[in-house]
């Protein structure tokens, strides 16, 4: 939460927590504690009270009042720093729509005062005629900026099927695990990172070499956090389908963080949400050079799953183990096979060699299923990924069956 307000820019003065066995269903927290954070907000003379959980619009127009000051809560703070943060035209819309959903239902707040004074009961007051005109340009707005974002996601689609002979691997995980650095040190790139929250809101794609003839398509995408508003996952759907099409997930942990096992709930719960929890997953434990010593890391080797990956982003370690982890995830579900080509096929004898690991090659003399004089001829063993196997598949059906 502090790390939320820092990234929104505010300065933290004073933290009040409070146990309840039940919430006041009027101002959420107790009556003496709304005294108490009155008495702190004159003497502070804050500008702002940040609650670290949603409160209900009639919850927030009670406070706001009792304290006199500005009030927001958890998923209005967010909001607030994707709209910071937003910068390309996909990541701004998709910000604005879930900041609409969000001031649909609160719109009422903001005029009460006004109808109540201007209006009676049962009357219909200029306050009133107000909500219904603001509820009506929200209501036309939230359509155009669903119907850009169709848009932005038929191209996206288009993408995606573009490169989809390329087995595709996610970067998820809590914000600020390190995503984006180790997305620069894999791949060399220039993706924005920073000690702020939500650095990242857009999905990047990369090629990454791992090994020769081997490579993949690594996207660093928006990091997930403990209580994401829904509508923001809503209107992310987009940069998440990136994850959901997935073939491998790098689920980055920071290693060094006291909240490290409730952050991998946060975003298993989150990766469930939107229906990628099914996939294949490395966990990439992070930040392994900020840790206090040598055996601590130890002692996180064997309390963790064995399959585990040990990195750090920032000072490139342990980065060929993970590549070497990739391999293996993505060659587990080779196909090999063997076939037989007339030798004057260069084009596809080429093609197989640049997609595929070739195990055997051998030249022969094959006569087709017609019979005919002996041609010469290739007699190919390799093994593939599953998608360039189908897509070889539909080129090898074109040419007449070889025998030797
Ligand atoms: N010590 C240490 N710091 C790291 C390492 N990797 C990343 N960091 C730091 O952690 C902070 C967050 O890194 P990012 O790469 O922006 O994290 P992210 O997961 O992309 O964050 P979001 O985009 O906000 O979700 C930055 O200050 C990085 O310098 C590492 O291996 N060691
Ligand atoms: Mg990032």
């Amino acid at each position: 939460m502090a790390l939320l307000a820092d990234t929104a820019g505010a300065v933290v003065t004073d933290r009040v927590i409070q146990s309840l066995p039940q919430l006041q269903a009027a101002t959420y927290i107790g009556r003496g504690k709304v005294g108490e954070l009155k008495g702190l907000v004159s003497m502070r003379a804050a500008d702002l009270v940040i609650f670290d959980d949603d409160l209900s619009p009639v919850q927030l127009r009670n406070l706001e009042k009792e304290l006199g000051c500005k009030l927001v809560d958890r998923s209005g703070l967010i909001l607030d720093i994707f709209a910071q943060r937003a910068k390309t035209s996909a990541a701004k819309a998709q910000v604005e729509l879930a900041q609409l959903e969000y001031l649909r239902t609160r719109l009422t707040r903001q005029w009460t005062h006004l109808s109540r004074q201007k209006g009676g009961i049962g009357t219909k007051g200029p306050g009133e005629t107000q909500i219904e005109t603001d509820r009506r340009l929200i209501r036309d707005r939230i359509a155009v900026l669903k119907d850009k974002l169709e848009k932005i996601d038929r191209q996206r689609t288009t993408q995606r099927k573009g490169r989809s002979l390329h087995t595709r691997v996610s970067l998820v995980g809590y914000t600020n695990a390190g995503k984006s650095t180790l997305m620069n040190s894999l791949a060399g790139a220039e993706v924005h990172a920073e000690d702020r929250l939500f650095a990242t809101l857009d999905a990047t794609t990369r090629l990454v070499y791992l090994a020769r003839n081997k490579q993949v398509l690594l996207s660093d995408t928006v990091g997930f956090i403990r209580k994401l508003p829904h509508r923001l996952i809503e209107s992310f759907k987009s940069t998440l389908d990136e994850v959901r099409e997935s073939d491998l997930l790098l689920h980055v942990v920071d290693v060094t963080h006291p909240a490290r096992d409730e952050q991998i709930r946060v975003v298993n719960e989150t990766l469930e949400e939107i229906g990628a929890l099914d996939k294949p997953t490395l966990m990439v434990f992070n930040k392994v050079d900020a840790l206090a010593s040598p055996d601590e890391l130890a002692g996180l080797r064997a309390s963790l799953p064995t399959e585990s990956v040990f990195v750090s982003a920032s000072r490139a370690i342990g980065l060929d183990h993970l590549k070497e982890r990739i391999i293996e995830v993505m060659e587990a579900n080779f196909v090999e096979t063997e076939v037989i080509l007339p030798a004057a096929e260069g084009r596809i004898l080429t093609h197989i060699h640049s997609v595929a690991e070739v195990i055997s090659q051998e030249y022969v003399f094959a006569t087709g299923a017609d019979g005919g004089e002996p041609i010469p001829a290739v007699r190919l063993h390799f093994r593939t990924a599953p998608q360039h196997y189908e897509d070889l598949k539909i080129q090898l059906n074109q040419l007449s069956r070889l025998t030797v």
